[in-house]
């Protein structure tokens, strides 16, 4: 298939965009380098010492022989987009393109507006392109499990069936998000299943959960292809953020009770799940939802698992519960469905104390890059 991954820049992006190559597809990225950007406004770093997307390719070229376009441009650009797609003609549009950090968009007014006109335009004109210039291509777009929020029933996939005044109806399931960015992707869901509807696109909406690791078999195969980690409390998420902390010898941040559930799942599982998505496309006229996510924990569990690999490795480490600067439910009921992607062929890779055990030591290899001023949470949701 001729793939577009827009966002292949980026943590998902880029080790998709690899997988997807090294599976024999005809891949473009699209970019415009704004994650890196982020990372200057912030004084903030990956982790791991990324290459330029140049770099990238050239090595994935010289080591595997395959060649991956970039387009170096913004999804908010019409004419631009508009012209890429001439070009690819994609079959697939893998859309991880967006502002995708909940406190980044909390800082205050100009970031709240910011990310909901980057994510909501950027994905208004890719649905846009996509029926003017390539109307069977499938439209794989990332979503999040955050947009149900934690509701006191079970989470459905998409939709719930309702029965209300002695009537039944299949609706979509209520979302209740908890940051301008979790809201940024409820409004591209509601924009999309319209349009899908109205001109008959075919899209499928990937609800995933938080992505830990950094690996894949395709970005070990050379370190100029190593993929960013995010440590820092703007873009780092929940159990990468513990691991690095346990590796540098900071505190583990759980912010307050810790009982916070969310899905999880390992990067090498988002790549599949793209895959899956992109071998089984939805139908014309079809709004799809899967659930994209493997496992559920709690932050304490998580802090509590990491503490247990760290320890057995030699390193102390203490678990503390500091003031939540977000404004969050802290012990709930979570119970979300993710068997459609099962049913169509995931073998979930599940964390294990060994895959801690990789994570923690790839890290260590790179701790002294950590700015320690980037740890500790500075943006309120209050
Ligand atoms: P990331 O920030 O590492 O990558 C996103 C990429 O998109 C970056 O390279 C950035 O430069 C690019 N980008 C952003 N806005 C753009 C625009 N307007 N035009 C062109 N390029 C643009 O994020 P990620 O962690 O790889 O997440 C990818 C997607 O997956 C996001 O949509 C995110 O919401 C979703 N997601 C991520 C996680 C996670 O844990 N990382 C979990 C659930 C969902
Ligand atoms: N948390 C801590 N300590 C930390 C960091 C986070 O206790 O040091 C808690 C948060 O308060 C929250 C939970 O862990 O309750 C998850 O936070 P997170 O920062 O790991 O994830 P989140 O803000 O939800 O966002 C991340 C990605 C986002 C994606 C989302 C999936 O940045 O792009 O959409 O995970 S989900 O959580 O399912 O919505």
């Amino acid at each position: 298939m001729r793939i577009i991954v827009a966002g292949g820049d980026g943590f998902c992006g880029w080790p998709t965009a690899l997988y997807l190559s090294r599976k024999g597809h005809d891949v473009a990225i699209i970019d415009n380098l704004a994650r890196r950007k982020w990372d200057i406004e912030l004084r903030s770093n990956s982790l791991t010492p990324i290459a330029s997307l140049q770099e990238r390719v050239e090595a994935w070229k010289r080591l595997t022989g395959k060649t991956i376009r970039t387009f170096i441009g913004d999804l908010t650009h019409y004419d631009f987009l508009c012209e890429v797609m001439r070009q690819v003609q994609p079959d697939a549009f893998v859309h991880f393109a967006e502002q995708r950090s909940a406190p980044y968009s909390m800082i205050d007014r100009e970031h709240a507006v910011f990310t909901q006109v980057n994510n909501i335009v950027g994905t208004l004109n890719v649905a846009y392109a996509i029926r003017e210039l390539a109307p069977d291509c499938h439209l794989i777009k990332l979503g999040t499990m955050g947009e149900y929020g934690q509701p006191n029933i079970d989470i459905e996939e998409g939709y719930i069936e309702i029965e209300h005044n002695g009537r039944k109806d299949v609706l979509p399931y209520p979302k209740q998000p908890g940051s301008f960015y979790h809201l940024s992707k409820v409004h591209d869901s509601h924009n999309l299943m319209f349009i899908s509807k109205i001109w008959g696109l075919r899209v499928t909406d990937l609800n995933q959960g938080v992505v830990y690791g950094l690996h894949t078999d395709e970005t070990l195969m050379d370190p100029v292809l190593i993929n960013r980690l995010d440590y820092d409390a703007v873009f780092g998420t929940a159990l990468n953020r513990f691991i690095i902390q346990a590796a540098i010898g900071h505190e583990l941040t759980v912010y307050g009770k810790g009982g916070q559930t969310r899905g999880f799942l390992n990067i090498t599982d988002t790549v599949r799940c793209i895959e899956i998505s992109a071998e089984h496309p939805a139908d014309r006229g079809e709004f799809r939802v899967f659930n994209q996510f493997t496992e559920e924990f709690s932050v304490l569990d998580l802090a509590e698992k990491v503490k247990r690999v760290a320890e057995q490795e030699g390193y102390m480490v203490n678990i503390a519960n500091i003031e939540n600067p977000r404004i969050e439910k802290e012990s709930h009921y979570y119970n979300a469905k993710n068997t459609k992607l099962q049913e169509l062929g995931l073998e979930p890779n599940l964390l294990t104390d060994d895959v801690i055990r990789g994570i923690f030591r790839s890290v260590l290899e790179h701790k002294d890059r950590v700015i320690l001023d980037n740890v500790m949470p500075t943006v309120k949701w209050g």
